[in-house]
């Protein structure tokens, strides 16, 4: 069994029902379980300028499935909430970024573990200091990496009700 953390983002449309929704589903996928889930934050975008703010979260998973399944499980959900890849740095309905997969390192062109850039995200540290203050990261910690970069443009809203009944989830993938 490993953990595994997650960073999941949307701002498109129904924000809240697309974290949900994508929490959910990877929840139903076999070897995925959902431990933890961080407060959801609202956070100003990253990259391009200009489009709608996100809400960003973090959730800690045990997992039975390797790096790489878990990474085509995101891809998966990401499909079925409608994400379409159309601009790199641009608005979408659900984004889902395998940040850490245990003490894993990993960049073989498809996936690079510890996520290359969590380091300088107020958007991912923040959640993620909130539910693992002490995790190491290249040695240090994620609250006095979330500490050093400070919360400007990240604002702690609540935690999610992601975990009713899920009427929007009956094409949830489970494979
Ligand atoms: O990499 C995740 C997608 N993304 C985000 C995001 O989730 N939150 C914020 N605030 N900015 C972002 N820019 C990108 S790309």
């Amino acid at each position: 069994m490993n953990t595994a953390y997650l960073g999941l983002g949307s701002n498109l449309g129904d924000r809240r029902r697309h974290l949900a929704g994508a929490l959910r589903r990877l929840q139903a996928g076999a070897g995925i379980r959902i431990a933890e889930v961080s407060s959801v934050y609202e956070t100003r975008p990253v990259g391009v300028a200009g489009q709608p703010n996100f809400l960003n979260l973090v959730a800690r998973i045990t997992t039975t499935r390797s790096a790489h399944e878990l990474l085509d499980q995101c891809l998966r959900v990401e499909a079925g909430l409608g994400r379409v890849r159309r601009e790199r740095w641009g608005p979408r309905t659900i984004d889902i970024d395998l940040l850490l997969y245990g003490d894993a390192r990993i960049n073989d062109g498809r996936l690079t573990v510890p996520h290359p850039r969590m380091r300088e995200r107020g958007f991912v540290l923040a959640p993620l200091a909130e539910i693992a203050p002490g995790l190491l990261l290249a040695g240090k910690t994620a609250g006095a990496l979330a500490a050093r970069i400070g919360q400007a443009g990240v604002r702690k809203l609540g935690s999610l009700e992601w975990n009713a009944a899920p009427a929007e989830c009956p094409g949830a993938a489970s494979g």
